[in-house]
């Protein structure tokens, strides 16, 4: 079944675009009326998640509002845990919340290997839902969290600026950590091949916090599992963002995925050099430029782009939209990619 605009999925392959395809890191959600209009209704974020109709809903206004190249399923990295046993709260304006979190060897043999289609069903009605709205207009991106990044919130119970308690337990219980890495990758592979079954296009996987570790824990005790689930997955082309991992470059280089998403730090001729030919490149503006006046955001843009070229290379920000950006910088951003030459 051949998708009306697949520019991502040539983009990702290496293949030749006649344009360079374009999507935001969280498009889906607070920046759009349309967005906070469902969610109004609603008790909260998790049952936005897990009502299919409305995450499905969602996940289609941006294509439709600010016309991007792709789709991202509305749901969280935090599905994961839940679906192993582990289950958590989202607290409006703070972010996500773990009333019990995993301390001993005990508590992560309790937990199970997650099981797609009885645990996380509704996150594949959504999306097979969303295949059926999108009526192959434009690809579908799946997603999941590296195992570092769920596991620092399983252990940490929270977002942190450091996640001192989530690190620690690298040092203090290396077995305890690579245990509950082992049972995060096998329910993390299970849960993106049966989001693949289910539609998904292109997959993303979600290192959020990989810029926090020194380079050696980062090779492995994140790299090593990030490895795993792209050896596991060939169908469709994988895109790994590991936020603040420059120093890992050559690796990430090395993995068997199609692009790596580069954050707003990371320097583009560098990671050019380290990457190429082998892999596609996404990113990574700056998200506070959309701050700024549509003048210096379409030139930001233009200058972004001239430093990636235009093949191999999916635009995006450096990580997700922030909550406050208006629709109408974004859409100077989404317009200047279309119309850059
Ligand atoms: O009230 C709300 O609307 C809650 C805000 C929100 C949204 C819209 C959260 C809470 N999650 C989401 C959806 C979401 N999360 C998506 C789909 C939407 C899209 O991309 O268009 C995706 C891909 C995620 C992934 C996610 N969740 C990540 C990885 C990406 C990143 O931003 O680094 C992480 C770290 C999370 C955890 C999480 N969920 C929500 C918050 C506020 C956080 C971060 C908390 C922290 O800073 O530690």
């Amino acid at each position: 079944m051949q998708l009306e605009n697949n520019l991502i999925l040539q983009a990702a392959r290496g293949q030749q675009v006649p344009r360079i395809p374009v999507w935001l890191m969280r498009q889906a959600g607070r920046i759009l009326p349309e967005y906070r209009a469902v969610r109004e209704k609603l008790s909260g974020f998790l049952e936005l998640v897990k009502t299919p109709e409305l995450a499905a809903e969602v996940t289609v206004q941006p294509v439709d509002v600010l016309k991007v190249d792709a789709a991202i399923i509305f749901s969280d990295i935090l599905v994961i845990p839940e679906a192993m046993g582990l289950p958590y709260q989202m607290i409006e304006k703070k972010g996500p919340y773990f009333p019990e979190t995993i301390g001993t060897i005990k508590q992560v043999d309790q937990l199970k290997v997650a099981d797609p289609e009885s645990e996380l069903g509704y996150v594949l009605d959504a999306i097979r839902l969303v295949k059926k709205e999108l009526d192959r207009k434009v690809p579908l991106i799946g997603f999941a969290g590296a195992p570092w990044t769920v596991f620092a919130y399983m252990v940490e119970g929270s977002g942190s600026k450091t996640f001192s308690k989530a690190r620690r337990m690298l040092y203090q219980h290396p077995d305890l950590s690579h245990a509950l890495l082992e049972k995060i990758t096998a329910s993390t592979i299970r849960y993106l091949q049966a989001q693949i079954d289910a539609g998904a296009d292109l997959i993303q996987v979600f290192d959020s916090w990989a810029g926090i570790l020194p380079k050696s824990h980062y090779l492995t005790y994140s790299l090593a599992y990030i490895r795993r689930i792209c050896q596991s997955i060939d169908q469709v082309p994988i895109t790994v963002f590991a936020k603040g991992a420059y120093f890992a470059l050559p690796e990430l280089a090395d993995l068997p995925c199609e692009t790596i998403g580069l954050d707003w730090q990371m320097d583009v001729d560098s990671a050019r050099k380290l990457t190429q030919p082998k892999k596609s490149l996404q990113g990574n503006l700056d998200p506070c430029v959309l701050y700024g006046s549509f003048q210096d955001i379409a030139r930001q843009t233009n200058e972004m782009i001239d430093r990636f070229g235009s093949q191999q290379y999916i635009a995006n920000l450096g990580h997700g939209v922030y909550p406050d950006t208006s629709v109408d910088a974004v859409k100077c951003f989404i317009d200047t990619v279309k119309n850059y030459r």
